[in-house]
């Protein structure tokens, strides 16, 4: 069963933080489906109930080098 995650990310400035954030997501296991905007400055995930959990969600952001702010 689907389940869609959207983060709230600061710190996303280009197209190139826009991939780095993608490849940080599309490499994660149970994410099937990653959208990420600049404009909007969001990531939606798709994932489903083997999802990662928030704490580890935040951190995939952090790695990337941005700030996860809202997980819904
Ligand atoms: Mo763009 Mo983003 O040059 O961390 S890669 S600002």
């Amino acid at each position: 069963q689907a389940r869609t995650v959207e983060v709230e990310v600061y710190g996303m400035t280009c197209a190139f933080c826009v991939d780095s954030l993608e490849r940080k997501f599309a490499n994660m296991a149970s994410i099937s489906k990653v959208d990420v905007s600049l404009k909007h400055k969001r990531v939606r995930l798709v994932t489903d109930e083997t999802m990662p959990s928030i704490e580890t969600i935040k951190q995939a952001v952090l790695d990337a080098g941005f700030t996860p702010v809202k997980v819904t």
